[in-house]
């Protein structure tokens, strides 16, 4: 069981306040396909992904950042059960979409980039430690459900 205090509580609170899914969802996902290219092994049916300028301008990708960034509200939203808010979602990327969960934590790195850069000084060391906890707790609820 993960313990939050107020002050973490508080940091994800105003970060996820700060963030705008339609700007940071797109960057964050075309970073993990520009960075880590095995990884549009996954969005075959994404069209074209041979570059990093395609990668960047492709509207599904960008479609599909702001999804991954509207389910990681749930989170957000359910500090105390993130396991159990992602419970269906974690058993769907294991047995239907069959993504390795490695892959997660190439997730959460990128987007801990991209929030990074958008912040600038305001994500300073002691924010950034929030949030990779929180971003540890989501990445271990996604692969709760693989065995
Ligand atoms: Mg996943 C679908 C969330 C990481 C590959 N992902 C989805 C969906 C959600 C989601 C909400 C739609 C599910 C549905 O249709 O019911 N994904 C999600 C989160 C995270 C994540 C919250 C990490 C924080 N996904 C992730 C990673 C990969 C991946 C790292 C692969 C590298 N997701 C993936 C694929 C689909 C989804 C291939 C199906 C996309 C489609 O066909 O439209």
């Amino acid at each position: 069981m993960v313990e939050w205090s107020d002050s973490e509580r508080n940091t994800i609170a105003s970060v996820w306040g700060k963030i705008n899914v339609g700007e940071i969802g797109p960057q964050a996902l075309a970073r993990v396909l520009i960075v880590y290219p095995w990884t549009q092994r996954y969005f075959g049916s994404f069209g074209d992904l041979s570059s990093a300028a395609a990668v960047l301008g492709n509207p599904k990708v960008a479609n599909h950042g702001k999804t991954v960034l509207n389910a990681l509200e749930k989170a957000v939203k359910n500090m105390d059960n993130i396991k159990g808010t992602y419970s269906q979602l974690s058993l769907l990327h294991c047995e239907k979409l069959n993504v390795d969960p490695d892959n997660f934590r190439l997730l959460a790195d990128c987007l801990t980039v991209v929030v990074a850069t958008a912040f600038g000084s305001a994500f300073s060391p002691g924010v950034q430690a929030t949030w990779q906890k929180f971003m540890s707790v989501v990445v271990a609820a996604l692969s709760s459900r693989y065995f």
